[in-house]
């Protein structure tokens, strides 16, 4: 496995490569260029100078998260096909510069949502948390409402200002979307990728929804091991792969980390490991990365990637604001280097015991 962390770039992230480059371990960054709309082809003059910034800083760019799908692929509406095209050249493109995997989400309108930003734990500590109850009073404005209110500060994935601007319109596109057409929507489109794919070596990795059930009456189609299993048999190749999410998945109780780990062996391309504390079947914080402070066993986790012979690429992830850090929610420094520096001990422990 190859240990990495998500940067934002030397514009968007409050992190420096310099800093990264002291976390023992790292093999590179998980890298985006996050201000090209999504549907359009990424250039390769943009890729070639973000390779040669983390290559210089002594990194890797091997993985990207992520290159967003455009909402007429998902929505299945006319215009689908340039957009499926120009993905396509994204794909070519990233491949030249030595791109592996390629993150992506299917989720319509919202990415990962969550009904507090800042929670205090005890130990004073912030973390991010979600409630069902408080979700269905807020209602969709309500939410836009508070990332909109962080976005002045920092852009969180998936809901940059741009693009909620437009949320309204987006809703009414995902109206007659059911289930069924999302997920054939999505074969589709990756009927179309995975040959381009499988030509230049790159391996696409699709989220899971966070949290893992329905919300706001839209459909989502990555929410536990069936949905998963569904969607690797849409197009049945290893570079139709997961971004396995033990964090998003592992809100759900019903959802068995280590189990569906060992059964989606040879299809996880990118493992983002982290803790999530259940608080009942639709509420939850986020926690340290330790077993011990939340509902997951990461040693179970890593045991099960180790076991399987997993060869793809970690990171932590959503990680609590200490130490009095400000940065986007869940993407400081301190405490996911906290969780690499747990990552590398379970995985030497778990590599010497045998
Ligand atoms: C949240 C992230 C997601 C993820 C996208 C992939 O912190 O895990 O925003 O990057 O869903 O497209």
């Amino acid at each position: 496995m190859k240990l990495t962390f998500r940067w934002f770039g030397s514009k968007d992230d409050t992190i420096t490569l310099a800093q990264l480059r002291q976390i023992p371990g790292l093999s590179g960054v998980v890298g985006t260029v996050s201000d090209i709309p999504a549907g359009e082809v990424w250039p390769k003059q943009r890729i070639a100078a973000l390779k040669k910034e983390v290559n210089d800083a002594g990194l890797e760019l091997e993985v990207i998260e992520s290159v967003n799908v455009h909402d007429s692929i998902k929505t299945g509406s006319p215009g689908r096909g340039r957009c499926i095209e120009n993905y396509k050249a994204t794909i070519r493109n990233l491949s030249e510069y030595g791109v592996k995997v390629i993150c992506y989400n299917f989720m319509p309108v919202f990415d990962w949502v969550r009904t507090v930003l800042y929670k205090a734990l005890d130990d004073g500590s912030i973390v991010s948390a979600f409630s069902q109850a408080d979700s269905d009073r807020l209602d969709v404005d309500g939410v836009i409402g508070l990332f909109m209110e962080d976005a002045k500060k920092h852009s969180l994935p998936g809901w940059e200002p741009e693009r909620i601007a437009h949320v309204k319109d987006l809703i009414n596109a995902y109206k007659e979307v059911s289930e069924d057409d999302l997920v054939a929507n999505l074969k589709y489109f990756l009927e179309r990728i995975i040959p381009t794919c499988e030509e230049c070596g790159v391996s696409m990795a699709i989220h899971p929804d966070d949290p893992p059930w329905d919300l706001f009456g839209f459909p989502r189609i990555a929410r536990n091991a069936d949905d998963l299993e569904r969607l690797l048999g849409l197009v049945d190749s290893p570079r139709n792969g997961l971004t396995f999410c033990c964090g998003a998945l592992g809100a759900s109780a019903k959802n068995d980390i280590p189990a569906m780990i060992r059964r989606f062996a040879g299809r996880i391309h990118f493992a983002h490991v982290r803790n999530v504390k259940i608080l009942s079947p639709d509420s939850f914080h986020e926690t340290a990365h330790l077993s011990s402070c939340g509902s997951l066993d990461v040693y179970e986790i890593m045991k099960a990637l180790h076991d399987t012979g997993f060869e793809g690429y970690i990171r932590p992830d959503h990680g609590r604001m200490i130490w009095g850090e400000d940065g986007r929610p869940g993407y400081g420094l301190f405490d996911r280097a906290l969780g690499i520096a747990y990552i590398n001990g379970l995985w030497e422990a778990i590599c010497k015991g045998r």
